[in-house]
């Protein structure tokens, strides 16, 4: 029999037989962990368990194909590469499935992910990059089947622009754009448009992008007749092989229990990627589920007998032994010997981390103890606490939860008691819960130096003959600052390049910075905010661009999944200053006066959503992004490229604030908030209500994600005792959030002298034409009859009906 490595690596066999017994070992180390972890959540120790039986072999051929620099970005059935790269130990993995909340334990997530969502570290402790070329790297993992696929676009296309672009610092990022972006996905999931959509854009692109299909035949329950058209992914996607003629794809097709089969045809296809720029699908067929897709059910359920005993044959793990016996490799008293040391090894790793998660949970419990016991003697409450405390004794292992409902029930038995006992008490429980919240809650947003938040404002400044221009071309010598500014930086989207955006606020700019920084792109959001994702996580500076608000919809699931909780998900370790640029609020009919600011600002927690009233503010907030590190929306109004403004001297420079609200015309009676387009009605409402009398001090939001840091807006209503926040969103969207912020937050309740109110469009999507804005948008005539009436109701004699 050939065992002959069939590799381009000229290795002596003595190499190829070294090489064979340490991915035999990997493998078995994997499926033990599979098989013991999965036992820890029937028995209870761990809530969920997703693994990677099954699929060890071609992940240990993906390892070795896998150099520095490169990246990963995959799913939850990765562990055995994870393992073979040295980024995961049997004990990590343990402590992951805990839920251990110490990063230092549990460094995929600290507990924040369940298992089996793998990453690697981007940052250094002060929030800088690491030098990623010198690390083997993957993006972090998201549940959703496929919505790994975008970000890979991204992350292979960084190195087309690494080995393309000119006077750029690729130091830290890449080596002449040799990296390749790995992508892995289950079968099933290769049905979700996302799959599909990125395939195309890669194929179009020719980015270095290597996307194995770890195909299983299932999808939980589900078989491949339901998933895809011939029930085969590869002739499903034959079209897009390259051809002699055209460029596409290379496509392998090869079973996954075949170790030199596999370790060909990944290195294959790690040469094709990283030489020539031309991406590779790998489909592993003949894959299998050993304990069926995850903790919470077995799949004797939906599998036939037939098929369980086919899977049992055809393990991979069990064929690469039997090949490794057959060859003459090593004997089975040798293989015996280093599966039991393996078992050995998995079995004290998994109690380490079992006895570590509660070592940070014991002395808290001893501590919560004594104090209930003290509280207790103290308290006419006695009997009940100490049930408590007799509880928490039983309770052996608690978890953080069981002790703070322990202390918290405790001290309502303690009400109205004083005593140094209960203060004691009162003391552990709120440095408890102080202590254990930012575990779950912190680095949603960068909390250094680069925040958003801390970029200082930098004004506009005007010549003393200011010149009046157009919106759109204060924007348009802004970006072509900031490109001259950051080598980096690129912008991409439909109609993007060659016309320089529908509205032009990118006019000639392409023919300046070339094809690849300014870049038309196909129709098709949800890649084009991926490419943006991949790229930022490369160090570079995307501007990805939505075409029209409306159409943001299609690339939300990317934006929630796995742009706005990056940051979040990876515990700070890794971050996506992404900017989408897009342009909305009101023009013309359903798709292209929309203002769903609601929706995203409820999605989209971890981003900054910009709504600037203007081209000049707008331009300064690209401006102030560029300075930070994180990823934001502005949405430019579709109304205002074509209105004047000044042109400030200093384009590229000056920075817009964020989370900061501006005053534009001060008043006494009513503070009326508003933002975007709706600004300009606002502001025309405020001048005609001026004309009856009403002094209405208008105040602009401008970032509604964070609404006013400062807290500047209660102090107009500490002025003016009323307040009316206005918008083009649905009823009950983004005016009730501001409501929210500054009645309950900021405390405006306190000053108010009439009922807050808040005035937005109708319920339904904007209808065409000037009518249709009239009649479904808020106007200038409701804005004023809407304050004269809360005028009128504090004064009518003043102020008599008014209809
Ligand atoms: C968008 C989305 N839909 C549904 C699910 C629930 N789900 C998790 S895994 C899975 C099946 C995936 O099958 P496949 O892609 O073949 O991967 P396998 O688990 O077989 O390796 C489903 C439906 C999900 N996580 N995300
Ligand atoms: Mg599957």
């Amino acid at each position: 029999m050939d065992i002959s490595p069939k590799t381009s690596n000229d290795i002596s066999f003595d190499d190829f037989k070294t090489q064979i017994l340490s991915d035999y070992k990997i493998a078995v180390l994997s499926r033990t962990c599979s098989l013991m972890g999965r036992k820890e959540v029937l028995t209870g120790k761990a809530k969920f368990g997703i693994f990677g039986d099954g699929k060890e072999l071609p992940q240990l051929a993906m390892a070795r194909a896998f150099k520095d620099g490169d990246w990963r970005s995959g799913y939850y059935r990765d562990q055995t590469f994870m393992m073979a790269l040295g980024l995961l130990t049997p004990k990590d993995l343990f402590h992951a499935l805990y839920a251990t909340t110490d990063i230092e334990k549990e460094p995929m997530s600290a507990g924040r992910q369940m298992g089996g969502h793998y990453v690697t570290y981007s940052l250094n402790e002060d929030g800088s990059w690491k030098d990623l070329t010198k690390q083997k790297n993957s993006s972090a993992d998201i549940s959703c089947t496929a919505g790994q696929m975008p970000r890979l676009l991204g992350l292979a296309q960084a190195s087309k622009m690494y080995r393309n672009l000119k006077n750029i610092d690729a130091s830290k990022f890449s080596k002449n754009g040799d990296e390749v972006a790995w992508g892995t996905i289950g079968n099933a999931s290769t049905s979700e448009g996302m799959f599909l959509e990125t395939i195309n854009a890669a194929g179009v692109l020719q980015v270095p992008m290597v996307i194995s299909i770890w195909d299983d035949d299932y999808g939980i329950s589900v078989p491949a007749e339901y998933h895809a058209t011939k029930e085969d992914i590869s002739e499903m996607l034959a079209g897009f092989k390259r051809t002699d003629e055209k460029a596409g794809f290379e496509m392998l097709k090869v079973k996954g229990w075949d170790y030199t089969a596999l370790m060909h045809a990944y290195e294959n296809a790690s040469d094709i990627a990283r030489e020539e720029h031309v991406p590779v699908v790998i489909h592993v067929t003949e894959l299998t589920q050993p304990q069926g897709h995850s903790s919470s059910g077995s799949h004797e359920r939906y599998k036939s007998e037939e098929r369980l005993n086919w899977e049992k044959e055809n393990d991979c793990n069990k064929r690469f032994r039997e090949w490794i016996l057959e060859t003459g490799i090593t004997s089975e008293e040798e293989l015996s010997t280093l599966e039991k040391n393996i078992s050995r090894q998995v079995r004290l790793a998994k109690k380490e981390a079992w006895s570590e998660y509660l070592a940070t949970h014991q002395p808290q419990r001893k501590k919560l103890i004594q104090l209930l016991d003290t509280a207790a003697n103290k308290s006419q409450n006695k009997n009940f606490i100490t049930k408590i405390k007799n509880d928490l004794i039983a309770n052996e292992e608690p978890l953080k939860k069981d002790m703070a409902v322990a202390a918290r029930k405790a001290l309502r038995y303690l009400i109205g008691e004083n005593n140094n006992e209960r203060e004691a008490l009162v003391q552990w429980t709120n440095n408890f819960l102080k202590d254990s919240q930012p575990k779950y809650s912190a680095d949603l947003y960068n909390e250094g130096t680069m925040r958003a938040t801390n970029i200082p404002i930098v004004k506009p400044l005007y010549a003393e003959k200011t010149e009046e221009v157009d919106g759109r071309i204060i924007l348009r010598d802004n970006f072509e600052k900031l490109f001259e500014n950051y080598p980096n930086a690129l912008v991409f989207g439909e109609d993007t390049g060659a016309i320089g955006d529908v509205n032009q606020g990118l006019e000639g700019l392409q023919s300046k910075f070339g094809k690849l920084r300014i870049a038309d792109t196909g129709i098709r959001e949800t890649t084009i905010i991926g490419q943006g994702t991949g790229m930022a996580l490369r160090g570079l500076r995307p501007i990805a661009e939505i075409q029209y608000l409306d159409y943001i919809f299609y690339a939300l699931a990317t934006l929630t999944d796995d742009v706005a909780c990056l940051r979040y998900r990876t515990f700070g370790k890794q971050k996506v200053p992404l900017i989408v640029r897009t342009r909305g609020h009101r023009l013309e009919g359903i798709w292209h006066s929309g203002s769903p600011m609601g929706a995203l600002i409820h999605s989209l927690r971890g981003m900054y959503i910009l709504s600037p009233r203007n081209m000049t503010q707008a331009a300064g907030f690209y401006n102030t992004l560029m300075k930070s590190d994180e990823p934001a929306i502005i949405i430019e109004s579709l109304n205002g490229y074509r209105l004047k403004e000044r042109k400030p001297e200093n384009l590229g420079e000056f920075c817009t604030p964020i989370g900061v609200v501006e005053t534009v015309k001060s008043g006494t009676d009513i503070t009326l908030v508003s933002y975007g387009s709706t600004l300009r009605i606002v502001e025309q409402a405020a001048q005609e209500l001026k004309e009856v009398g009403i002094d209405a001090e208008v105040i602009d939001a401008q970032t509604l994600l964070p609404f006013d840091i400062h807290h500047d807006t209660v102090k107009s209503v500490e002025k003016t005792n009323r307040l009316l926040v206005i918008d083009e969103d649905v009823p009950g969207g983004c005016s009730a959030y501001i409501l929210n912020e500054i009645v309950e937050k900021q405390g405006g309740y306190q000053y108010l002298d009439s009922q807050p109110q808040t005035l937005s469009a109708q319920a339904h999507r904007p209808a065409y034409g000037s009518d249709g804005d009239y009649f479904s948008k808020p106007n200038v005539e409701d804005v004023f009859e809407k304050v004269y009436a809360m005028i009128h109701e504090t004064d009518p004699d003043s102020y008599p009906k008014l209809r």
